[in-house]
C-alpha cells in the first residue's frame, strides 16, 4: 500500500499528472518548495516538507529534506518492531514512495563559460539522498528517478493497489545507477576544474585575473611562479599605466628573453610585436640602440613592447615622442625619463625589473597543450660548431655579426630568417626578418629581403647619403649576414639570397641536400657557415 509519497523534482515534466493520479488513489502528497507550488497550482493537496520536519527550508534551499522525519520515514524497516516503535516514539510517519529527479548538474557544466560557483550550487545533495534511502528500502518503498516511469507505476497501482516487488527492485537499481552516473559527472567536472586549480595553487601564487585573454571573449589569469630566481615578469614593478593584458605578458616575455640573449656588455634594445622581435639592436648608448632597433621595422614598432638592458634615460624617452608604444621594460628609469614618459601617455605601461641584468634562474620552459604539459630545457647556446663550408671561406670578421643574427633567430617564430647589419663598427641591428612562415623560402623572398629594401629606403631618405639608393642598398645588403633558424631544405633560399646581394649566410646545416645548397652558394659567390645547432621556436 502506498499511503504517503514525497515528490521533489527539478524536471517537473508530468509531475502534476502523476500527483493527481496518486491523489485519486488516496495517496497523501508531501513536497518541496517549487514542486509543491506546481502541484498546488494544479489543484492538488500538498503537505510541505517543512511542515513534516518542523523546520523551514534552510541555507538558501541547500537543506530541505535532509531530516530524520524524512529519512526515518523512508529507511525504517517495516518488519522491525523496534524500528517501527522508534518511528512512533519520534513522531516519524512512514513514506512509501519517492519521486525525485536531481538538479541539472550535467546541463549546467556543459554550458559555455560556467563558473565553479554555479556548478557547485547545482550539486544535488538532498535528492540523491532521498533516492538512495528509498532505493535501499525498496522492499517497502517505491523510488522513481525518471518521469518516464510515472505512467507504469500508476497503472500498477490502479490495477493491483500496490507496486509489485519486481517493479520496486527494478526502480531501485535504476535509482542507484542514476546517482552513480550523477556522481561520476561531478567527479569528472571537479577533477578537471578543482584539481587543476589545486595544481596551480600549489605551484604558483594566486592567479591575477586579467581583463581578457588573447581575445576579448576569452578569460585569462596570470599565475606568478615565486620560485624562479633572476629576472621574470612576475617580479616586474609597474611604475605607470593600466594593467597588462594577456598578449602583453606574452610579448614582454619574448622581449625580455631576446634582450637577455644579447648580454649586458653593450646597451641592447628589443622591440616586440606579436611575439616576434621586429627590431633588435646594440649601440654605444641606449638611444643609439633604440634608434637602430626602431629602424628594423618602423611600421611594426607601432604599439610594440620595448625591452632594454639599460636604465631608461631622457634621451631615449624623448626619441619615443609621437611614437605609440605599449610597454617599456627596463632595469630602471632615470627620474626625468620616468616623469617624461608618465606624461607621454596614461596608457603606456612602465615596468621596472631590477633583476633584468641577472641570469635567468630556470632551466626549463613549460607549455600546456590540451590534455598535457610539455616541458623542455631552455634553448641555451648558439652553435655547436663553426664550420665554413664554401669555397669562399666564411670571414672571421663576420663572426660577431653572425652571432647577433643567430641570437635574433632564437626569439623569432619559425621559419625564421634574419638579416643583420653592422651599422657602426661593433654595433649591430636587425635589418629585417621573416617569421612564422610555414616554409623557409617565403621568409626570405617574401619577407626579409623585401622588408630590408623598404627599411633601407627609410634610412636612406633620412640620412641622404651621396650615392643612389640602388648603390646604397646593394652595399648594405652585401655586407649583411643572413641567419636561418634551421637548415635550408633546398638551394632556392641561397638563390634568392644571392639575387638580393646577400653574401654571408649562416645556418645549422644538416639537410640531405646540403651538397646542393653548398654548390649553389659556391656558384653564386656566397660564403656560408654551418653551426650544427637548430633554433626552432614554435
Ligand atoms: O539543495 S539540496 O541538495 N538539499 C535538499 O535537502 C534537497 N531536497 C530535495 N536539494 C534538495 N532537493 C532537490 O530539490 C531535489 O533533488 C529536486 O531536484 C529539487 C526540487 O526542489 P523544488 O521542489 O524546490 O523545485
Amino acid at each position: 500500500m502506498v499511503k504517503r509519497a514525497l515528490l521533489s523534482v527539478s524536471d517537473k515534466t508530468g509531475i502534476a499528472e502523476f500527483a493527481r493520479g496518486l491523489e485519486l488513489l488516496g495517496v497523501k502528497i508531501i513536497s518541496t518548495g517549487g514542486t509543491a507550488k506546481i502541484l498546488r497550482d494544479a489543484g492538488i493537496e500538498v503537505t510541505d516538507v517543512s511542515e513534516v520536519t518542523g523546520c523551514p527550508e534552510m541555507m538558501g534551499g541547500r537543506v530541505k529534506t535532509l531530516h530524520p522525519r524524512i529519512h526515518g520515514g523512508l529507511l525504517c524497516l517495516r518488519e522491525s518492531k523496534e524500528q517501527m516503535a522508534e518511528a512512533e516514539r519520534e513522531d516519524i510517519s512512514l513514506i512509501d514512495m519517492v519521486a525525485v529527479n536531481l538538479y541539472p548538474f550535467e546541463v549546467t557544466v556543459s554550458k559555455e563559460g560556467v563558473e565553479l560557483e554555479e556548478a557547485i550550487e547545482n550539486i544535488d545533495i538532498g535528492g540523491p539522498t532521498l533516492l538512495r534511502s528509498a532505493a535501499k528500502n525498496y522492499r517497502s518503498v517505491t523510488v522513481l528517478s525518471d518521469p518516464s516511469d510515472y505512467g507504469h507505476v500508476l497503472k500498477e497501482l490502479r490495477s493491483t493497489g500496490v507496486v509489485s516487488e519486481e517493479t520496486r527492485a527494478a526502480l531501485a537499481v535504476k535509482a542507484f545507477r542514476h546517482t552513480a552516473d550523477y556522481d561520476a559527472a561531478i567527479d569528472t567536472y571537479l577533477s578537471r576544474t578543482l584539481l587543476e586549480e589545486n595544481v596551480l595553487r600549489l605551484n604558483f601564487t594566486d592567479g591575477v585575473k586579467l581583463r581578457y585573454g588573447e581575445n576579448w571573449h576569452q578569460k585569462a589569469y596570470f599565475y606568478k611562479d615565486p620560485k624562479i630566481e633572476g629576472p621574470t615578469l612576475a617580479k616586474a614593478i609597474q611604475l605607470h599605466g593600466k594593467e597588462l593584458s594577456y598578449n602583453n605578458y606574452v610579448d614582454a616575455d619574448n622581449a625580455l628573453q631576446t634582450v637577455k640573449e644579447l648580454g649586458n656588455a653593450q646597451p641592447a634594445v628589443a622591440i616586440v610585436k606579436h611575439n616576434n622581435p621586429c627590431g633588435l639592436a646594440t649601440g654605444s648608448t641606449l638611444l643609439q640602440a633604440l634608434e637602430a632597433a626602431w629602424d628594423g621595422d618602423p611600421i611594426s614598432a607601432y604599439g610594440s613592447i620595448i625591452c632594454t638592458n639599460e636604465t631608461f634615460d631622457l634621451e631615449a624617452a624623448t626619441f619615443l615622442n609621437g611614437k605609440f608604444v605599449e610597454i617599456i621594460l627596463a632595469p630602471d628609469f632615470k627620474p626625468d625619463a620616468l616623469e617624461y614618459l608618465k606624461n607621454k601617455s596614461e596608457n603606456l605601461r612602465l615596468l621596472k625589473l631590477p633583476e633584468l641584468r641577472e641570469a635567468f634562474g630556470t632551466e626549463y620552459t613549460y607549455k600546456y597543450v590540451i590534455g598535457g604539459m610539455l616541458k623542455q630545457s631552455r634553448d641555451i647556446g648558439l652553435y655547436e660548431k663553426w664550420e665554413s663550408v664554401t669555397d669562399i671561406p666564411y670571414p672571421e670578421e663576420k663572426r660577431s655579426l653572425s652571432e647577433f643574427c643567430l641570437k635574433a633567430c632564437k626569439s623569432t617564430k619559425s621559419n625564421a630568417v634574419i638579416l643583420a647589419h653592422e651599422y657602426e663598427p661593433g654595433f649591430f641591428m636587425v635589418l629585417a626578418m621573416g617569421a612564422g612562415q610555414p616554409n623557409r623560402v617565403d621568409s626570405i623572398r617574401k619577407l626579409a629581403a623585401t622588408k630590408a629594401v623598404e627599411n633601407l629606403r627609410v634610412i636612406y631618405e633620412r640620412e641622404n647619403p651621396p650615392t643612389s639608393f640602388e648603390a646604397y642598398c646593394k652595399k648594405v645588403m652585401s655586407e649583411c649576414v643572413m641567419a636561418s633558424d634551421a637548415f635550408f631544405p633546398f638551394n632556392d633560399s641561397i638563390i634568392y639570397a644571392a639575387e638580393n646581394n646577400i653574401h654571408y649566410v649562416v645556418s645549422p646545416g644538416g639537410s640531405i641536400r646540403d651538397g646542393e645548397v653548398i654548390d649553389a652558394a659556391n656558384r653564386l659567390g656566397v660564403a656560408m657557415a654551418f653551426t650544427g645547432m637548430r633554433h626552432f621556436l614554435h
